[in-house]
């Protein structure tokens, strides 16, 4: 469940949490030790340097850029778009600089208080800081070097005294000084900041009239001079003083300690955060709000405030998400004993925000799309999203805000851990395999193509240009599945010992995922062995597993071989540690009893407690190893990665029936739907072969057959059947294939949704009717469950273009009380290009036009189609009144939603191509963390066949090449060329 929320169904090109990237190639390794990438932009070259830059630009542009950039045409434009730049006196800024892990030092100081006092205005913003600073060894004066950005600098004073121009040095990212005093000092400094035209939403900026903050990761550097990172942790209080009509609620993090009026009418409010804090948890709101109230009372008798802020219209849309935050509160003191410390609980929603939500400490701010619901105008996806995000980011006040992050690389000590904590409280709130489902689908989808590209990067990267770029999949999803793994080594109890010692060892401190491991290992003695290299090595291991059994001997066998494929920067690997849950099936399909397992020329016992055992956890660790079975009567089918307990790709020698007996009977139920989607991409990858032979397309009927069953079979949870008979995504597939190619990929997945809709006919009718409520909507599992499989139904059904179904389907459209089934029913309109299509567009967006959460679906829904040529539309809604380049979520609805439609975003015309290439030119003007993500669609172009390759290769030069290229694009663009 994201953070970074903005996923597409069935999307292959554009990634759920936004952006990834690290390679450690040739070029860009050229910028070890400080020297840089130079940059094709005027903002990058200083004034004093204009001579030497230009040379400098070309000669590095040359020797550092990739073969692939080192293509003559883009380098002559890039060293022409350098030469004819006018140079700004203002622009002194430095070129993109690589940050390496190894190269983390201590901090020569430290910041004990931070008083900061804001003065909001229409023009300008004051910023004062007050921050008590001691050096890390007592008497020794080293140089203090503060971050800052887009700052006008206003004074400067140490102890009292205003600093002189040559006490300090003043660049475009830095403010040094160079001799501070030895001891304990007060620094204190005023800046000038013009949030009004903060278009890039990080930093201090204003949403819709009102001013908010975004500081992770590197934000606050543009609010003020600030050691901005994550290991120094002060205290802080916020004074704020603003206009009071116009923003009558002021917010900071902590406690209300005073408030009052002033002169001119105004006001101000003072705010203190008693817990110490990185700056990137600091957070302001100002604004006209209006907040809903409830309270929490812990465990332990303290009664906390829950506020949540909306603008006044929007409140009544925030029941769940208050239902949410005091389920999510209630969760974590049950299962992790983990209470909340402070008074008072705010969240604030805002419309214009980069990713999903921020966890600032007692201040989370969220994307209003991850708070806002109703019935009418949120679908259940929705709700579980807010669900599990407002979960995650309360979750962080202990994991990430407690115990924080050394330094950026160590993101996923936070990170993954929260996402695992939220996961496994939404499974406890719905159905576990359903969610398991769900969360592996994603790191399918989304995860593995990227641990396969030219953006492949360990848990823990090694090296960084833009930390905004790192906030990806394989931190978040595959960090969590790491902390999942020391769950399913040690157990319930022994994973929760290892998170008590954690808090234990380290509340109040910056940390790194080492000492996570510690505390896990120490906590259970356990062995670890190597396991840490889950952090330190990037690709997705391949496990291969074959079988034999011994009837004589009553053994079974199980060989497994593993490879971790090379990535940018990481030609050989070591093997890992694969935790691999297996059980036996009989021919009846019950579980054996396991009793005692062969391993390493030792027998060990495994029901160690005298009760049967069903799963058992085998340690993969080398990499050919062989585990035996004994005590086994009969040829078992294998249920090997139970639960999903590593994130590998898995090859074993199960038969098709195999797998549909594992369809039929695992009681492991991942496992179950694991044995259909296996089943599912073996016959797709045969389809698309014959597709590409130009062959006929047969769908084996065994696979109807085994479709049919589950529809059918009522003692099913309808969730689940709805998820086992939907087909693997297209970008799934193509992930498979050596040469990745949409339109075969598309013609099969349409072709065997056709082919069983036209078989199953009449059980997809009866799958609508009986499953239709007239009930209000309720958020359960049952009910969704039944919405899931009406939904997926009639999706089938739809497919058919058949005008009986339409005239179903806009009756559903029609009927239904709530936006899950009035928005499914059009998505299953709108599959089919013609007036129906058009008219159901039309009056949904007429019904809707003020909602602009609903508006976002209805473009998302328009920008995914398959239906050719989509491009011209999708440039037509860019016109549309409703769109605005400067609001995030309109541009991952309608260009990232255009991005996932495997036939339009990788048309053979290259006009996808195209398009994406000119819109990220543009919004990296405005929003470079957007344009970023939206730049990362084409970062597995070498996937494709020549032509595309070809296609999407020009793009990137051409965005290279633009000027005034931001760090976060060019870090992507870049990589993306040079892997
Ligand atoms: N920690 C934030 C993400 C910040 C992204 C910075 N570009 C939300 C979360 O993961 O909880
Ligand atoms: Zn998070």
């Amino acid at each position: 469940m994201a953070r970074l929320v903005f996923s597409y169904k069935g999307c292959s090109g554009f990634p759920k949490t936004g952006l990834w990237g690290l390679i450690s190639s040739a070029p860009l390794k050229a910028t070890r030790g400080g020297s840089a990438l130079t940059y094709p932009t005027k903002n990058f070259i200083s004034t004093q340097r204009i001579i030497t830059s230009k040379v400098a630009c070309r000669r590095s542009s040359l020797s550092l850029l990739s073969p692939a950039v080192r293509d003559k045409q883009a380098i002559r434009r890039l060293i022409c778009s350098v030469a004819t730049q006018p140079i700004s006196t203002e622009a002194k800024m430095e070129a993109p600089k690589e940050i390496f892990l190894k190269d983390y030092k201590m901090p020569e100081y430290y910041f004990d208080k931070v008083d900061l006092n804001f003065s909001l205005g229409e023009e300008k913003t004051f910023v004062s800081s007050k921050i008590v600073v001691y050096p890390r060894i007592e008497g020794v004066s080293s140089p203090l070097v503060l971050d800052g950005h887009d700052l006008k600098l206003v004074t400067i004073k140490v102890n009292g005294e205003e600093l002189k121009k040559e006490d300090y040095n003043l660049d475009s990212r830095h403010l040094t000084l160079s001799s501070p005093p030895s001891g304990t000092f007060t620094l204190e400094i005023v800046t000038e900041i013009y949030p009004q035209k903060n278009t890039s939403l990080e930093g201090l900026y204003k949403s819709s009239g009102n001013f908010c903050t975004q500081c992770e990761a590197e934000g606050f550097r543009k609010i003020t001079f600030y050691q901005d990172r994550p290991d120094i942790m002060a205290k802080y209080s916020v004074r704020i003083e603003a206009d009071k009509s116009l923003y009558p609620v002021l917010l900071s993090n902590g406690n209300l300690i005073e408030q009052g009026e002033l002169e001119g009418g105004k006001h101000y409010v003072l705010w203190e955060d008693p817990f110490k804090k990185p700056c990137y948890l600091f957070a302001l709101v100002a604004g006209q709000l209006e907040s809903r109230d409830d309270k929490f009372v812990t465990r332990s008798g303290r009664e906390v405030a829950l506020r949540i802020w909306t603008p006044a219209q929007d409140l009544p849309k925030t029941v769940h998400a208050m239902y949410s935050l005091k389920a999510a509160m209630k969760w974590d003191e049950d299962v992790f004993g983990l209470e909340y410390d402070l008074d008072l609980f705010n969240i604030v929603a805002v419309p214009d925000f980069n990713m999903g939500a921020m966890e600032n400490k007692s201040l989370n701010i969220f994307n209003s799309k991850l708070v806002l619901a109703s019935p009418e105008t949120a679908s259940d996806a929705d709700y579980a999203a807010i669900l599990g995000v407002i979960g995650h980011e309360y979750f962080h006040n202990w994991t990430g805000n407690r115990v924080t992050c050394r330094d950026w690389f160590q993101l996923s000590l936070k990170e993954g851990l929260t996402v695992f904590r939220d996961q496994e409280f939404s499974s406890d709130m719905g159905s576990r395999p359903v969610k398991r489902i769900d969360d592996v689908s994603r790191l399918r989808n989304y995860q593995f193509p990227q641990d396969a590209g030219p953006m492949a990067h360990p848990v823990r990267p090694h090296s960084y240009i833009k930390m905004d770029n790192f906030y990806t999949v394989t931190v978040y999803e595959k960090g969590a599945e790491v902390v999942r793994m020391y769950k399913t080594l040690l157990g319930s109890q022994g994973f929760r010992k290892g998170m008590d010692l954690y808090f234990k060892r380290h509340d109040g401190q910056a940390v790194t995922c080492e000492e996570f491991f510690a505390a896990m290992r120490d906590a259970n003695e356990a062995n670890f062995h190597n396991f840490l290299l889950w952090y330190s090595q990037a690709g997705t291991p391949s496990v291969k597993v074959t079988s034999s059994f011994n009837a004589e001997a009553k053994t079974y066998s199980l060989k497994f071989s593993q490879e971790v494929p090379p990535t940018p920067g990481q030609q050989v690997k070591e093997p890992m540690f694969i935790p691999v849950a297996v059980g036996l099936l009989d021919s009846n399909g019950n579980d054996i009893p396991l009793t005692s397992l062969y391993h390493d020329g030792m027998l060990e016992s495994i029901s160690a407690s005298g009760q049967p055992v069903h799963t058992v956890v085998l340690q993969v660790k080398k990499k050919e190893e062989e585990f035996v079975f004994s005590n086994i009567s009969e040829r078992p089918i294998p249920s090997i990665l139970r639960g999903y307990s590593a994130p590998i790709r898995l090859e074993s020698d199960l038969t098709d029936s195999d797998l549909l007996f594992l369809l039929a009977h695992d009681s492991d139920e991942f496992n179950r739907w694991e044995a259909g989607q296996v089943l599912a991409r073996k016959i797709m990858l045969n389809l698309v072969a014959d597709f590409q032979q130009s062959k006929p397309l047969i769908l084996d009927a065994k696979f109807v057959d085994g479709i049919k069953s589950m529809l059918c079979d009522p003692s099913l949870d309808k969730e689940f059947i709805a998820k086992a008979i939907t087909l693997p995504g297209a970008g799934e597939i193509m992930d498979m294939m050596e040469v990745a190619d949409p339109d075969a990929v598309h013609a099969v997945r349409s072709f065997i949704r056709k082919h069983l809709a036209s078989e199953l006919k009449a059980e997809f009718l009866s799958t609508v009717e009986s499953n239709r409520s007239t009930e209000p909507y309720v958020f359960n599992h049952n009910n969704m469950s039944r919405r899931a499989l009406k939904n997926t139904a009639l999706a089938y059904l739809a497919s058919l273009d058949d005008p009986e179904i339409t005239s179903l389907a806009l009756h559903e459209y029609k009927s239904a009380t709530n936006m899950t089934e009035q928005f499914a029913a059009m998505a299953a309109i709108a599959q089919n290009p013609g007036k129906a299509r058009d008219d159901v567009l039309a009056d949904f967006y007429s019904k809707w036009e003020n909602d602009y959460l609903v508006v976002n679906k209805w473009f998302a829904l328009q920008a995914f189609s398959d239906i050719p040529g989509n491009v011209e539309n999708v440039k037509k809604l860019l016109n549309h009144p409703a769109f605005d380049m400067h609001n995030p979520n309109k541009v991952y609805s309608l260009i990232g939603g255009f991005c996932g439609s495997p036939v339009n975003f990788h048309a053979k015309d290259g006009s996808g191509y195209r398009f994406l290439g000119e819109i990220v030119v543009q919004l990296d003007k405005i929003n470079p963390q957007v344009a970023s993500r939206m730049v990362s669609a084409f970062s597995r172009w070498r996937r494709y066949d020549a032509t595309r390759q070809a296609a999407a290769k020009e793009q990137l030069e051409m965005i290279m090449a633009a000027n005034g290229l931001s760090e976060n694009v060019f870090e992507i663009a870049s990589k993306s060329l040079a892997a």
